[in-house]
């Protein structure tokens, strides 16, 4: 993939296609990384890729088969790893909750983030400076009424985060979380309650200046791009709205 003529450093993120992995991929580009952007829809990262000057990859981290098509389309040494695919799917209570909904989260949020860092270690590896960020959330810090499949499943997303910096200690590889709060963006809600507009928009509704997507991206690549001893463990970020989960400033 990489060329004697490019020579840019390699970052390869995940759920690329909208959202906080799309504006990741673009400030990326724009701190001078060559950008593999990876996700399921290859109409949309195809057309990201042209604009920024990176490249497309198929994948669907839910699936080792599409894994594996993403380590073959790279070539050579990674040094970021954003493992940003991830989501919530519902919003129902303990009591009438769906399991598949919860194992759903959990594909995408864990084992998801497992696959592709498990597959994409020898490359970081090789780079002999790399950084891996994955995408937490507040809600791997608490407990919010009708959230515990997606709580659950960021909280496994922060203690994987956490395992796998003492796992790796020694080597050249820097392991951090970035855990938002409330960032608007056109999916993150509407997939979280299958497509209904109204409730999806009643999040944010009245709150003055949500985070967007772009505020995320810019925090992940300040991280990546700081001095090489330089590990941020995680970072929790909130609009300024929102002083804590249940604490959210309307108009
Ligand atoms: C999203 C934050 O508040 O919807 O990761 O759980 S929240």
């Amino acid at each position: 993939m990489t060329t004697d003529e490019d020579s840019r450093r390699v970052a390869v993120v995940t759920g690329a296609s909208s959202g906080i992995g799309a504006a990741t991929a673009r400030a990326l580009a724009g701190a001078g990384f060559r950008v593999v952007c990876a996700a399921r829809r290859t109409d949309r990262i195809e057309a990201l890729a042209a604009e920024i000057g990176g490249v497309a990859v198929a994948c669907d981290v839910t699936s080792a088969e599409s894994v594996a098509g993403l380590i073959a389309a790279l070539d050579g040494p990674v040094h970021v790893l954003v493992n940003n695919a991830g989501g919530a799917f519902g919003s129902d209570e303990i009591a009438i909750a769906d399991p598949e909904q919860w194992q759903a989260m959990y594909d995408v949020n864990v084992i998801g983030l497992l696959r592709v860092t498990q597959a994409l270690l020898p490359a970081l590896r090789e780079s002999g400076d790399a950084v891996i960020i994955n995408m937490g959330s507040t809600a791997g810090r608490i407990a919010y009424e009708g959230g515990a499949g997606y709580t659950a499943a960021k909280h496994g997303t922060r203690v994987v985060t956490e395992t796998l910096r003492l796992e790796l200690c020694g080597e050249p590889i820097r392991i951090s979380e970035v855990a938002p709060g409330l960032v608007q963006t056109d999916e993150f809600a509407l997939v979280r309650f299958g497509g209904d507009q109204a409730k999806a928009d009643a999040v944010y509704d009245g709150v003055p200046d949500p985070l967007v997507a772009a505020d995320i991206a810019d925090a992940i690549t300040w991280i990546a791009t700081r001095p090489s001893h330089v590990n941020i463990d995680e970072m929790v970020m909130r609009p300024r709205a929102q002083a804590a989960q249940h604490k959210v400033h309307r108009v």
